[in-house]
């Protein structure tokens, strides 16, 4: 069969896979948004499900204050005598810390710290013990891969953090991850940063402390030398056995925005390739040592057809689970119904950087297709806004104002462009639109620009007004920089208000549509 990188596409970087009972399960990061860690299943590897998130509580996510590039980094899922273990950092709180639980489709335990440093934690298991790993510094200072034992019920530390590898050469040693295979120790990390240097690269030894001897093929898998090609970034996997005995390597890389254009806006997405073992026990990865849009593999049977979804709507789309809020949300500010999302607003703006403005949010997962949403406001400003973070983003909103003598207010649509921080605003001409119109918020969405209209309805009329285009490039990573990708947020704000506002404002009919999929502009 043939699919398609990525095999989810969106912000969901630095994936995690296991396999346990038949099926694939794969975690990701989420930095400052809630719930955390989302959670897939899959049966064949390449259609995934999001089943839910793993960190869905307060007590396991506290994000208070967490900024774009804090919360939760790179987790790691295991399975293990059928319990499921996850292990991450929140930079924000926490430190390092793992969860567990025994059914994958229900709550997961408190978190259990462990005191050793670093970030990218990982677990592996052998004999009754549990070894743990991150990158980082060793109790004598050292840096590199850095390893002790734990007692897996309490977390405490059982030996010293000893550097057990520091890697192959390349800056940013990250996202260790032991395996034993045929009876080889093999040491898997990403190098080269999480931009357009990035790689994986492995190192093979006879014991879990090593002493690991580095491939001399490394990086294994780089996309780093593919001019011209819109897969960039591949580095951070994780590796999985398939039914077959087959390996297989989930890990992250980006899309540009177009061939030559060094963006992305859609964050970094999981990708799949195979993973080949030669007779010396070395293995390589890919396609001769890249990750392709399309990969040709007789590992999964023809029978198997990739499924991209292509429309997400709040019939087909779940709260928890496909939306997400920022850092700690305040759920009395969010009446979530079948039909409709009636978000209350407060005096926290998109500006935000502590605490938790009113805000839902789902990722924009495909550079080309189009939004609509209803609006219907009360006071304040409520639309729909691209979110990259608090200094990076493009709203389009519907506006009330009140008249100072207590007559009826204004209505009016307006598109508020903030890069850098530097906001500017536009607003429609026909700034006066009737209050009682039914407006449609539309946004097209194409590689380099969106594109920002409303459509007012009012007694059968109906009047389009465009408010011009904006370029991506200002909301991709490169500019934005932090770790996360453009989120298609609902929002409702009112600077004016301090506590919830008296009003809702009222989201219907929503709809993304993605006009093409992954192998745009390849
Ligand atoms: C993550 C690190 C990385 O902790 O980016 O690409 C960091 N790799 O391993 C944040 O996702």
């Amino acid at each position: 069969m043939k699919y398609t990188n990525p095999i989810i596409p969106g912000f969901y970087p630095d994936p995690s896979i296991c396999k346990a009972e038949g099926k694939y399960y794969m975690v990701c990061s989420s930095f400052q948004y809630f719930p955390g860690v989302p959670l897939f299943e899959s049966e064949d590897l390449v259609n995934w499900s999001q089943i839910g998130h793993v960190l869905t509580r307060e007590s396991q996510l506290p994000l208070a204050g967490a900024g774009h590039d804090g919360g939760i980094y790179a987790p790691t899922i295991r399975y293990h005598e059928g319990r499921f273990y996850m292990v991450t950092t929140n930079v924000t709180s926490l430190g390092n810390f793992y969860v567990w639980t025994d059914d994958i489709y229900g709550e997961w335990s408190e978190p259990i710290r462990v005191q050793q440093g670093g970030i990218d934690p990982s677990l592996y298991f052998e004999d009754g013990k549990t070894y743990f790993m991150s990158n980082g510094d060793d109790d004598k200072g050292i840096s590199g891969v850095t390893q002790c034992e734990i007692d897996i019920e309490t977390g405490a530390k059982l030996s010293p953090s000893v550097c057990i590898w520091q890697g192959a050469g390349g800056r940013y040693l990250e996202s260790p991850h032991l395996y034993k295979i045929k009876e080889q120790y093999y040491l898997m990390a990403a190098e080269g940063g999480t931009e357009y240097g990035h790689m994986v690269v492995y190192a093979k030894g006879p014991t879990v402390n090593g002493p690991f001897t580095n491939y001399p093929g490394n990086p294994v898998l780089t996309n780093r030398n593919l001019g011209g090609y819109v897969i960039q970034g591949c580095g951070h996997g994780d590796l999985v056995e398939d039914e077959r005995g087959n390996y297989w390597m989930v890990h992250l890389a980006f899309r540009q925005i177009h061939r030559w254009m060094p963006f992305h806006i859609t964050g970094r997405e999981v990708n799949l390739v195979p993973v080949t073992f030669g007779e010396d026990g070395w293995f390589s990865a890919g396609v001769g040592g890249i990750t392709p849009t399309q990969v040709e593999t007789d590992r999964i049977d023809d029978s198997v057809e990739q499924r991209l979804k292509m429309r997400d709507t709040f019939a087909d789309t779940r709260v928890g689970v496909d939306w997400c809020f920022l850092r700690k949300p305040h759920m009395e500010n969010y009446l979530i119904q079948e039909n409709a999302y009636r978000l209350y607003p407060t005096g926290l703006t998109l500006g935000e950087k502590q605490d938790s403005p009113t805000f839902i949010a789902i990722r924009q997962r495909q550079m080309e297709g189009h939004i609509r949403c209803g609006v219907s406001v009360s006071e304040g400003e409520a639309g729909v806004s691209l979110y990259m973070n608090h200094e990076h983003h493009y709203d389009l909103a519907v506006e009330r104002t009140e008249a100072a003598d207590g007559a009826e207010g204004t209505c009016r649509v307006k598109l508020r462009s903030v890069v850098g921080g530097v906001g500017v605003s536009f607003v429609t001409q026909d700034s006066n639109v009737p209050t009682d119109a039914e407006i449609t918020l539309q946004i097209e969405l194409e590689p380099t620009q969106y594109s920002f209209s409303a459509v007012f309805a009012k007694d059968g009329q109906e009047k389009k007004c465009s408010l011009g285009s904006l370029q991506t490039r200002y909301l991709s990573s490169e500019v934005a920089c932090g770790f996360t990708g453009v989120m298609v947020a609902l929002y409702a704000q009112d600077e004016t208000l301090r506590g919830r506002g008296a009003q809702p404002a009222t989201f219907t009919n929503f709809e993304i549509v993605y006009h093409s999929g992954n192998a745009i502009n390849d």
